[in-house]
This record gives structure tokens, C-alpha cells and sequence, in this order.
């Protein structure tokens, strides 16, 4: 058992529901945001998920002298060259909600047959000194005709994944986890959690608190 909590470096809520779910088990003391008075907010500025990722842990482990783990992700859609890839929160503009990205992205691809898309995550975990483990996901699917399915968060109701034959709305969180971009980041960082609580471990014990 670490002896500090892990601090989810997000406001999302529906990432940090599905972090929960992922780390069940892992045998450390889960924290979010959420948890913590204000801190002020890390500027996205990175040109792909890796350095948004790296930023997001580092700037949280530093800001609260805790572990955190981040995480930077989004969909990208073939025929839109990639986009809205790092632009995925704030595609229909700062402070869009779900629902506008989703209609935006529906109105982008009107007409076209070419709907292949795929969401990526770049998990990154850090201390308040020093680099960071980063973990990859992936997962491909297509873009639907309009919305379906009441669950998940994003771009959900909009992913048809074709190998369960439903959109990511429609399937449960455990599903979802199980395929998902998130859910393989994660599988990759479970696979060698041990490791990587040595790593957390040793990191730590070379921080001057
Ligand atoms: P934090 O930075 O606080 O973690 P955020 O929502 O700003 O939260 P990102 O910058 O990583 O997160 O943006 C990711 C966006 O990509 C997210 O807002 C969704 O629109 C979309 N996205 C990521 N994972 C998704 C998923 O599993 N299902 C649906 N949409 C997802």
C-alpha cells in the first residue's frame, strides 16, 4: 500500500467514474480533484495527448505534493484529418458541452462515407520532481448517422463499436472499460502495477517533504 494517496488530475467526471471503477483493487488511496481546494487550472497547450498528459500529472503532483495520475484523450475522426484529436473538450469552442461537440461533429461529417474515427488515451503518472510513466490506449470505431444510448460522457453516443455492434452510450461501464481507450491504457498500467509502485515508492521517498 502506498503510503500517499493518488490524486486523479481531472474535473471530468465521467473519467474520474471510470478511473474508480479501473483502479478497484489496486490496494491505493484514490483522490480527485474534487477532493482539494481550488488549484489553478493547467493550460492544454500541447500539440498531442503525450505532453498534455505529462503536464496535467506533473503540474497536479507539484500543485498538491501528491502522486497524480492524468489523463489526456480524445477522438480522431480520419476524414477530418485527426480533428478534433487534442481539441476534443473545446471542439465546438471553450466551455462547449458535450451535446454541442457531438452536433458539431455529426454537422462536420454530413454526407461523407468515410466515418472512421478512433479515441486515444495517454494516461501519464508523476511525481511532484522528476519524469513520468506514460501508459497508451487505443480504439477504433466509426462515426453514427445521430446520437444514440443515454450512458457514458463525450463522444460517446456518437462511437459505434462495431465488434459489440452498439455506440460506447449504449454499452454498461464495464463494457465500455473493457475495450475502451482508457480501459487498455489502464489494462497496461495493471499489468505492471507492481513496478510501478516501487517506481512511486522510491520517487517519493527522494522528495524533500
Ligand atoms: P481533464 O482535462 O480535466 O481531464 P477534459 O474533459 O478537459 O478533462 P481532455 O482534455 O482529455 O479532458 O479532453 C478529452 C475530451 O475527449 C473529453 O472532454 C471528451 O469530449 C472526449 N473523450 C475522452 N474520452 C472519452 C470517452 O471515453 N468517451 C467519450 N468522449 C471522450
Amino acid at each position: 500500500m502506498l503510503n500517499r494517496p493518488l490524486v486523479l488530475a481531472t474535473r471530468n467526471q465521467g473519467k474520474i467514474r471510470e478511473f474508480r471503477a479501473l483502479a478497484a483493487g489496486f490496494g491505493v488511496d484514490i483522490k480527485s480533484l474534487e477532493d482539494f481546494g481550488p488549484i489553478p487550472p493547467v493550460e492544454e497547450d500541447g500539440e498531442t495527448f503525450e505532453d498534455n498528459a505529462y503536464k496535467k500529472a506533473h503540474f497536479t503532483a507539484r500543485a498538491l505534493g501528491y502522486p497524480a495520475l492524468a489523463d489526456d484523450s480524445g477522438l480522431t475522426v480520419h476524414t477530418l484529418g485527426g480533428q478534433p484529436g487534442v481539441f476534443s473538450a473545446r471542439y465546438a469552442g471553450e466551455g462547449a458541452t458535450d451535446g454541442d461537440n457531438n452536433r458539431k461533429l455529426l454537422a462536420a461529417l454530413d454526407g461523407k462515407t468515410d466515418r472512421k474515427a478512433a479515441f486515444q488515451c495517454v494516461i501519464a503518472i508523476a511525481v511532484p520532481r522528476g519524469p513520468a510513466l506514460i501508459y497508451e490506449g487505443r480504439c477504433d470505431g466509426e462515426i453514427t448517422l445521430e446520437e444514440r444510448g443515454e450512458n457514458g460522457f463525450g463522444y460517446d453516443p456518437v462511437f459505434f463499436y462495431p465488434p459489440l455492434d452498439r455506440t460506447f452510450a449504449q454499452l454498461s461501464q464495464e463494457e465500455k472499460n473493457r475495450v475502451s481507450h482508457r480501459g487498455q491504457a489502464m489494462a497496461e498500467l495493471k499489468q505492471e502495477f507492481d513496478k510501478v509502485m516501487i517506481w512511486l515508492k522510491a520517487r517519493l521517498a527522494e522528495e524533500p517533504f
